[in-house]
């Protein structure tokens, strides 16, 4: 990634985000901070850059020109994404944080007086972000702010064990209060459960913690995990139909779109988006509640995830428009069908026995091997590959040190992935790794869920062996594919 900050005050920036983690990072190239002094592009004698606001008011303006010939320099003829920091600017959040973060270069402009001649920006800015409504005196440590917000999301600066800590991390809820040694501290003695060693009332009292913390100080956040919760609950009564959706919003990657409980037919409209992986879940209760849904599918989702077979007319016959942000050339798209499979959960609390003894946590070492034998129609290419073993989701069977299966986690939290070469099957290697990953998630607090290709019987065999239970209905899975002929994961 490269970094691009036009500002007046480069020694704010150059400093503040040499140290630590950061400066850490750019020492080893995995990111570089360009810094450019608007001032340096003045045609003004005295090094002017501003002047009086048109109408009057308190004040001065950046003027248009330092800043575009600025620009200019760093741009030549390419499109930048650039981005303005501004009080007037959209919220900065996580989520802005991870979508910048898939960029390959960012420019960003920081303001200073009163803001900059209008002109300019309508020609150079893609987007308008704030940190949050309280002012300040310039864009500078707003600029910092969202760099280190995204820089942190980059591949290495936290290192590996950081970003597997990532998946189970509860994102509808505040974090609970740690403590370390000594003891007793000021006469405070560290809470009990948190002594005695017993793992299950630990969780359950940090989590306890987490939601009080989350009700006393966020009631904005404690409302939205309520209505998760309640939904969840909902869910659990069909609960192998809906362990896909159950998860995305356990695991705090999913959002509820839309929710109601129209009673009539048993069915519920219930439509959510897991953004992360691009996945959208949906049930309708009928076909006028399926075109509704349908409507409110966000245009940056990239699959869909259906079991009522009415619902695949009402998608496939619709053209959605795409966010354009990969394919800015080719905004319309279709989705359409790519495997119909079983859903299968483990619902059992014990970990399963990993007989097969040489199974590890993947590095990028194993990257061109996956590449090599992970199935093409499971869709995703080699990016996708990359992203999975640096999420350190992936876990390979080893013999004398090499590579010989493996399995993982995909982006949407179902198992997959799994592959044994065929001079090393019938010896329960594929059951080993797969109870490898089980036991992961097991120990993550989630509920392990896969799925299987409709015919295929073995495979079905496999897992009600380890202790998975298939879900009644059958689930399609559609892909949106562009006018172009291009899809993405
Ligand atoms: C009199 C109008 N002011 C707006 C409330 C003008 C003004 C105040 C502060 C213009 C610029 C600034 C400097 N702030 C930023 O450039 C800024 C900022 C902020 O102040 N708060 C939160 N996010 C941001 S992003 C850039």
């Amino acid at each position: 990634m490269k970094f691009h900050v036009l500002t007046l005050f480069p020694e704010m920036i150059a400093q503040g985000l040499g140290q630590g983690i950061l400066g850490k990072a750019a020492g080893k190239q995995l990111f570089t901070l360009n810094v450019v002094n608007i001032r340096d592009y003045t045609q003004e004698r005295h090094g002017k850059v501003d002047d009086y606001p048109y109408g009057g008011g308190a004040g001065m303006l950046m003027q248009a020109q330092p800043v575009y010939d600025a620009y200019k320099a760093v741009a030549g003829g390419r499109k930048i994404r650039t981005i303005y920091v501004t009080p007037q600017g959209e919220p900065f959040t996580q989520k802005k944080a991870r979508e910048l973060s898939e960029e390959e270069e960012l420019l960003f402009l920081c303001g200073h007086y009163e803001g900059i001649d209008e002109r300019v920006l309508e020609e150079i800015v893609t987007d308008s972000v704030s940190i949050g409504d309280y002012v300040l005196t310039g864009g500078e440590l707003p600029a910092m702010v969202m760099i280190d917000a995204i820089a942190r999301l980059l591949p290495g600066v936290l290192g590996n064990d950081a970003s597997a800590e990532e998946e189970s991390f509860h994102c509808d809820l505040l974090e609970y209060p740690q403590y370390s040694r000594p003891e007793i501290w000021h006469g405070k003695q560290v809470p009990e459960v948190l002594l005695a060693g017993d793992h299950r009332k630990t969780a359950a009292w940090r989590l306890e913690q987490s939601i009080s913390r989350t009700a006393r100080r966020r009631p904005d956040l404690y409302e939205k995990y309520c209505k998760k919760q309640d939904i969840i609950k909902r869910l659990f009564s069909e609960k192998r139909n809906n362990i896909h959706m159950m998860e995305a919003l356990a695991s705090g990657r999913g959002e509820i779109l839309y929710a109601a409980d129209t009673g009539t037919s048993g069915e519920w409209d219930i439509l959510v988006y897991d953004g992360e992986s691009g996945i959208c879940m949906m049930t309708a209760a009928d076909e006028t509640s399926g075109k509704m849904l349908a409507e409110r599918i966000p245009a940056d989702a990239r699959w869909i995830v259906i079991s009522q077979p009415f619902m695949k007319e009402i998608l496939e016959k619709r053209e959605f428009s795409d966010s354009g942000r990969t394919f800015p050339e080719d905004r319309k798209g279709k989705f359409r069908e790519t495997a119909l499979c079983g859903q299968m959960l483990y619902t059992p609390r014990e970990t399963l026995s990993v007989r097969y003894k040489e199974v590890h946590r993947l590095s990028e070492k194993a990257f061109s091997y996956i590449c090599l034998h992970y199935p093409e129609k499971e869709g995703g290419g080699e990016d996708y590959i990359r992203e999975r073993i640096r999420a350190g989701a992936l876990y390979g069977a080893f013999e004398e040190e090499r590579l010989i299966g493996f399995a993982g986690v995909h982006r949407g939290g179902s198992l997959g992935m799994l592959y044994v070469e065929e001079s090393r099957r019938g010896r329960g290697i594929g059951e080993s790794l797969e109870a490898y990953v089980v036991n992961q998630m097991l120990g993550k607090g989630r509920t392990p869920y896969l799925y299987v290709d409709e015919k295929d019987i073995a495979m079905y065999r496999l897992q009600e062996k380890l202790g998975f239970y298939k879900a009644r209905k059958n689930f399609l899975w559609l892909k949106k594919v562009l006018a172009n002929g291009m899809t993405l994961c």
